[in-house]
């Protein structure tokens, strides 16, 4: 009896887990894409998330080697996806995306990744 109930306890936290997992904006997919390396300076970073993301509470930052905001404009967060225009013509060089968003359930995630701009 002991170990029926211990097993319901555990299933349950296990789905409730899994649950709120899949419930938080975790990103899947980046353009430029996560630790690409690219010939053509990109015009834009787009990130689209697995949820929606609360605007207020979301943000992108593009940042180059030594760490100067090469984005060009407020960010865009519109259903469950953020984008930032960048700054024309990006020298050559590895450029970082810092990224944090909360899901319209309230989670709070976040996360970096870097592109490379080698023509
Ligand atoms: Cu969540």
């Amino acid at each position: 009896m002991r170990t029926m109930l211990l097993t319901i306890l555990v299933a349950f936290g296990l789905s409730a887990s899994a649950f709120s997992a899949w419930a938080h904006a975790e990103l899947v997919t980046a353009t430029p894409r996560v630790g690409s390396t690219i010939p053509v300076p990109p015009s834009e970073v787009r990130l689209s998330f697995s949820e929606g993301v609360e605007p207020h509470f979301s943000g992108v930052a593009v940042t180059s080697a030594d760490g100067r905001s090469v984005a060009a404009g407020r960010v865009q967060a519109q259903g469950s996806e953020m984008r930032v225009a960048l700054v024309r013509g990006l020298p050559a060089g590895t450029y970082r995306v810092t990224w944090h968003a909360v899901s319209v359930d309230s989670h709070r995630t976040q996360g970096s990744f870097t592109f490379e701009v080698r023509p």
